[in-house]
């Protein structure tokens, strides 16, 4: 299998599976002498990991971070930094029935369909678990970036299933929920939609939105660089998304040019449609990104589909799965904006040198 890498000049490349042994990163690229400690990436894994709260999948994984190489006396050396997590709470019997099924939804299809061959424990690589690593490798470019630049990365539950999330913005109180959510006013709207939905044993989907400030001017390139391309891959590439948007998105089809444009002034931009990306490169505004995931596909709720025979079955999937991804999707995306942001500093550097802080 190949494509595990992501990013040109600060790369990660991620491995495991979500029932084997281990799951890990191998970082390239970072600059030396940031001084980060485990205890640091453990504290960003400790906000994706599951089980903090009955909204999400019961497994308990300690996350417990080993960094292998790439530092010396606590800070980078500039060789790769290697990081490896155990897997400590798998249970792989809950996929005995699903050994020979293809969930609907679920990339079992298409991953039989393109190898032929399947961990079917977790879905393999296809498992939300190797978000993990994405949040270990971002706590690095978090930190990296805020200290170069006072760069500051949040994410936030926008929407969960019917529900609009954000109409009150507290930003502060983001992360005293298991929501991600930042209207306190909405919490116990979603708590009870939760229950709700996780007693029927069906899923939703969410939308997450995230936001870097103090993001220099000039990063990012006109065409096959573009800033806001490599954002959108970046976050299509999280299990469950199925869109990303860029400032006002898709609001901008129905949009007059009148309103979209963001008129400019000696004081800085009116507005910030354009989500912090013009033409692909920043504009030293805010850089805006929402992403929408889809309800999870693993469901007790029995439903139509095929084994790998191709015999029509009726399928139940057992297990410890969140009824809704999102819930988790906040420091993913956070994470994924801080390594494109970083690989595209060193990338700016690296043909124009000079970066207008
Ligand atoms: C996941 C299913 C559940 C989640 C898992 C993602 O685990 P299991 O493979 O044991 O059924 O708990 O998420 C994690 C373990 C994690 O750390 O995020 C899935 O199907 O994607």
């Amino acid at each position: 299998m190949s494509h595990n890498r992501f990013g040109q000049l600060f790369s990660v490349t991620t491995f495991g599976e979500s029932h084997g042994p281990a799951i890990g990163c191998v970082i390239d690229g970072c600059p030396p002498g940031l001084e980060i400690s485990a205890e640091e990436i453990r504290l960003e894994l400790e906000r994706r990991a599951t089980g903090k709260s009955r909204h999400t999948s019961q497994r308990r994984e300690k996350d417990d971070v080993q960094i292998l190489s790439g530092m010396f006396e606590g800070r980078t050396t500039g060789t790769p930094i290697a990081l490896v997590i155990e897997n400590t709470d798998a249970r792989s019997r809950d996929y005995e029935n699903i050994k020979r099924q293809l969930r609907p939804g679920h990339a079992d299809y298409t991953y039989w369909k393109k190898y032929g061959f399947r961990d079917y424990r977790g879905g393999g690589r296809s498992s939300a678990r190797e978000t993990t690593m994405r949040v270990a490798a971002g706590a690095l470019a978090r930190k990296w970036l805020k200290q170069e630049f006072g760069i500051g990365i949040q994410g936030w539950l926008a929407q969960l299933g019917p529900h609009r999330a954000d109409r009150n913005m507290d930003w502060d109180s983001i992360d005293d929920n298991p929501f991600f959510c930042p209207d306190p006013e909405m919490v116990p709207v979603l708590e009870e939609y939760m229950d709700a939905l996780r007693k029927s044993g069906d899923s939703t989907g969410a939308r997450v939105n995230v936001i870097a400030r103090n993001v220099p001017a000039g990063l990012g390139a006109p065409v096959y660089g573009k800033l806001d391309a490599d954002l959108a891959a970046a976050m299509m590439s999280i299990n469950a998304a199925k869109g990303v948007e860029i400032g006002a998105g898709f609001d901008s089809v129905w949009q007059m040019g009148t309103e979209h444009r963001d008129e400019m002034t000696a004081e800085g931009f009116i507005g910030n449609h354009a989500g912090g990306i013009l033409g692909g490169i920043s504009s030293g505004q805010d850089v805006i990104v929402s992403t929408a995931f889809k309800p999870t596909s693993s469901l007790r709720i029995p439903c139509r589909g095929l084994d790998i025979d191709g015999n029509e079955v009726e399928i139940v999937t057992k297990g410890r799965h969140d009824p809704c991804v999102g819930i988790r999707a906040t420091p993913i995306v956070e994470a994924m904006m801080a390594i494109v942001l970083m690989d595209h500093v060193l990338r700016h550097r690296g043909q124009i040198g000079k970066i207008y802080k």
